[in-house]
């Protein structure tokens, strides 16, 4: 593999740290994916992805820098890819998913604090991240009240834009937001130094609605009630990368997925057991390297076949409508879309729970498994009446709290084979 010390080192890292960081990755990808049985073929692009995970994509993306294009960092589904990639930008995930981060968070931000947020802040001010590196914006939103504080820490670091996300979903609400798209758009066109134009836009619409539609089929053969051609594991990977790579390529790489996924189905190539329990896990989002309950979930007899989160049916799910011709409508159509995904930060938030039991008859699940980040509020408040919706529907649910810290892993081990047991 290629050194990318030189890399890392011109982009200001702390190398020291970052190589422990390094040393630990690949054992725990191998512990939680290569010991997975069956998998399909087409996940070794994201293995290979994995495998250079802080050198493949950051060398691509300093690639593209030089030649003028401009990079942007992103938390948050609510932010609309569309506006950078029509004003020939780069969209790159941030979202922190390692304890190893969560420390040099803590030195900034109070300890009960969601471990997302703080290793995000860690990941940049600690300088172990390249991507946190790269990014020449960062653009935050006005989601939950941890995320929003700490960009005023971050905003001291690295240039920001905020945007302001409305919390109702009335039609002065979306017609809110799709001003603050168009203010984006600005802020887009003033970093890349390129104008947007409606024809640009609704290129860029396009290529993420195929991302969409691509990563939709792959999440649709997770429906067949008989055969599970892919791990829950091996689908949060894709989504979890889908977060950091080109768009176009994702795409490519989802269909061709999906094409063995397919004939998987026809094939009836399982890669669990026939029996085995399925499970829709909800909740807050799993940002790589976040694989643990994934791991704890499969290797207790159950399957994961959906995932109702960020890093899971929230990414991909509805288009963008595409028949607009001017940017005014071009950014109504966007507002419209992104105000669908039902994140806990809104009220009410009904629509979420009402998804989840969808889903949940879709994927023909067992049981749901709802996780909760620790500290993180809406998620948690939100959790009993969620429980109570399902209960009503007959369907089990498993509600847990959870960190990044591998502390409780043999407790949530046994809850969850308790749980799986009963299904
Ligand atoms: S749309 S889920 S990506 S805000 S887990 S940081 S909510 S305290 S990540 Fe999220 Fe956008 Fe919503 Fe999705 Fe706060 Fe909760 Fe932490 Fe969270």
């Amino acid at each position: 593999m290629v050194d990318r010390h030189p890399m890392w080192k011109d982009l200001g890292m702390d190398l020291e740290t970052h190589d422990q960081l390094c040393a630990v990755l690949p054992t725990a990808f191998g512990d939680v994916y290569l010991s997975q049985e069956n998998r399909p073929e087409g996940m070794a692009f994201w293995d290979m992805v994995v495998a250079d995970v802080h050198g493949i994509r950051p060398a691509e993306l300093i690639e593209e820098q030089k030649k003028g294009r401009k990079v942007f960092g992103t938390f948050c589904t609510y932010v609309p890819d569309e506006v950078v990639v029509a004003c020939d930008g780069i969209v790159t995930g941030l979202c922190g998913g390692s304890q190893f981060w969560v420390p040099e968070g803590e030195k900034h931000l109070p300890a009960d604090v969601c471990p997302l947020i703080k290793a995000s802040l860690g990941a940049r001010l600690g300088k172990t991240c390249p991507f946190f590196r790269i990014v020449d914006q960062i653009v935050g939103e006005t989601t939950c009240d941890g995320k929003k504080k700490m960009y005023e820490i971050m905003a001291k670091d690295v240039p920001m834009h905020i945007m302001e996300l409305p919390h109702m979903k009335r039609d002065v609400d979306v017609a809110r937001f799709a001003q603050e798209i168009a203010l984006f758009a600005k802020n887009v066109e003033e970093v890349t130094g390129n104008e947007l134009t409606a024809e640009k836009l609704a290129e860029a619409i396009d290529i993420i609605n195929n991302r969409r539609k691509a990563l939709a089929r792959v999440y649709e053969t997770r429906k067949d009630p008989d055969t599970i051609p892919i791990s829950g594991t091996d689908a949060l990977l894709m989504m979890q990368i889908a977060f950091f790579d080109d768009p176009v390529r994702c795409a490519e790489m989802a269909n061709k997925l999906a094409d063995e996924l397919e004939q998987r189905l026809v094939d009836k190539v399982s890669v669990f057991p026939a029996g085995t329990k399925r499970i829709l896990l909800t909740g807050t989002p799993l940002a790589i390297p976040n694989w643990k309950l994934h791991h704890i979930i499969e290797t207790s007899g159950a399957a994961i076949v959906c995932e109702e989160n960020c890093t899971g049916t929230k990414f991909f799910t509805n288009l963008v409508d595409d028949s607009a011709t001017t940017l005014e409508g071009q950014f109504q159509a966007l507002a419209e879309r992104y105000m669908k995904i039902n994140c806990a930060c809104f009220t009410p938030n009904e629509a979420r729970i009402q998804e989840v039991i969808q889903l949940a008859k879709d994927y023909h699940v067992d049981g749901v498994i709802n996780q909760n980040l620790k500290f993180c509020t809406t998620f948690k408040v939100e959790a009993p009446a969620l429980e109570d919706a399902l209960e009503e529907a007959g369907i089990p649910v498993l509600n847990i709290e959870t960190d990044y810290t591998d502390n409780d892993a043999e407790q949530l081990r046994t809850r969850i084979g308790a749980f799986v047991e009963m299904l």
